[in-house]
């Protein structure tokens, strides 16, 4: 070897070295990210602006480390359309290698989004939406929103010992619509009473009026209503306009329709209003109080409605089944964490079943009372631990 040779292969080994040292520094301090996607802009951005918020309350409460890695949130817009949330999934994964997949505000997004799950084996954290079947699309789907029968039946059980046999459905025309008409008509008449007709009403710009004018017409005991969240007011606007409830119609629902993110600016024509549903922002525990103030400081005074709830529980299954993983990650490791999870949530006390991947919940009975001044959904009764009844 002559000196020439040997500075350079000098050089190239120290080179070589540095470089080695970087890149296992560099794996060491690689962060955990989570690709949130959810609806920003667009018809559902209250839903998005409520899980963004709970999310970054969660980490601003629990910090960004978790075992020695650092947490990073990478949040993406879809605007709710299915095939932009496709797009933005396949790219997290593929550019960004997230870690965990988060987020969805409508039923068709996490749809979308299931085959990536399953073929990247990359957990997917359904913090939103609320369709039944969802968690049957991708054995790596988590949810820690609710689904739409399990709230369902407890208001068709409630309604015939309350003077309501004669009802009118009214649901937007998609998974979570058509699972609500589904499972509380099923129940109705099971207790005695009939659903005289099912309307649908479609999920984009829907105009509620003419639908409106047919159920007055039919003059039942009540109209049960499903929108998603985001579209109550309107639908509380419309029924109040027209003097439903002057001609004895009675407004009830899931807890969709008056949502804590519009409730106190329906006024008072919603007082009375019953629903049932998992979460109140009036939930009476220390750990809600504790949570609605908390959200509420950090974001200048905004009540947390059930999205906000499905994104805060959502960040904690996905901090937990991390600090399992001693930091480590994996997609299966990470979801196999996931499954079994039990805690209290500002709902109430909850459990990720670890067969079907969905949460296992409180279902309240509310009814919209002022307190304080203020509109909320006032919880008078409790179904405990209801799983979703749209599996067996
Ligand atoms: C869904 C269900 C969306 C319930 C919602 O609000 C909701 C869904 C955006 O599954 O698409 O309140």
């Amino acid at each position: 070897m002559n000196k020439r040779t040997l500075v350079k292969t000098a050089i190239c080994s120290a080179v070589l070295t540095a470089l080695a040292g970087t890149s296992s520094v560099a794996m060491a301090q690689e962060a955990f990210k989570i690709g949130l996607i959810l609806p920003m802009t667009g018809q559902q951005a209250s839903t998005g602006r409520q899980i963004e918020a709970a999310a970054r309350l969660y980490m601003a409460q629990n910090g960004d480390t978790i075992g020695g890695r650092k947490v990073q949130l990478i949040l993406k817009d879809d605007t709710s359309l299915p095939d932009v949330t496709r797009r933005l999934a396949q790219e997290l994964v593929v550019n960004d290698k997230v870690d965990v997949l988060a987020g969805f505000g409508i039923t068709p997004s996490a749809m979308a989004t299931a085959p990536i799950a399953t073929q990247s084996k990359t957990p997917q954290v359904v913090m939103a939406a609320a369709t039944s079947s969802i968690t049957q699309a991708s054995p790596y789907i988590v949810r820690t929103s609710f689904t739409l029968p399990q709230v369902s039946v407890a208001l068709a059980d409630w309604a015939p010992k309350n003077g309501i046999k004669k009802v009118v459905t009214l649901v937007s025309d998609y998974g979570p619509g058509i699972d609500a008409e589904k499972y509380f008509k099923e129940r109705l008449i099971f207790n005695g009473g009939q659903v005289t007709e099912a309307l649908r009403v479609p999920l984009r710009n829907p105009d509620f009026a003419p639908f409106l004018q047919k159920v007055r017409d039919g003059k039942p005991d009540a109209l049960f209503v499903f929108v998603p969240s985001g579209a109550g007011a309107a639908v509380m606007k419309q029924f109040l306009e027209r003097g439903m409830d002057k001609a004895g119609i009675k407004l009830i629902g899931t807890g969709d329709v008056t949502d804590d993110d519009q409730l106190n600016d329906m006024g008072e024509g919603a007082l009375g209003v019953v629903t049932s549903h998992h979460y109140s922002a009036a939930h009476p525990s220390p750990a809600n109080k504790k949570f609605v103030e908390a959200f509420g400081k950090a974001n200048k005074g905004l009540r947390p409605n059930f999205m906000a709830v499905g994104g805060y529980d959502g960040m904690r299954v996905i901090y937990e089944a991390l600090k399992k993983t001693g930091g480590k990650g994996g997609g299966d490791a990470l979801l196999a964490a996931m499954k079994g999870q039990i805690f209290e949530s500002p709902r109430g006390p909850v459990f990720i079943d670890a067969q079907t991947r969905d949460i296992v919940q409180n279902v309240y009975l509310r009814k919209v009372e002022k307190k304080d001044g203020q509109l909320y959904n006032v919880e008078f009764d409790v179904i405990k631990d209801v799983k979703d009844p749209g599996k067996n």
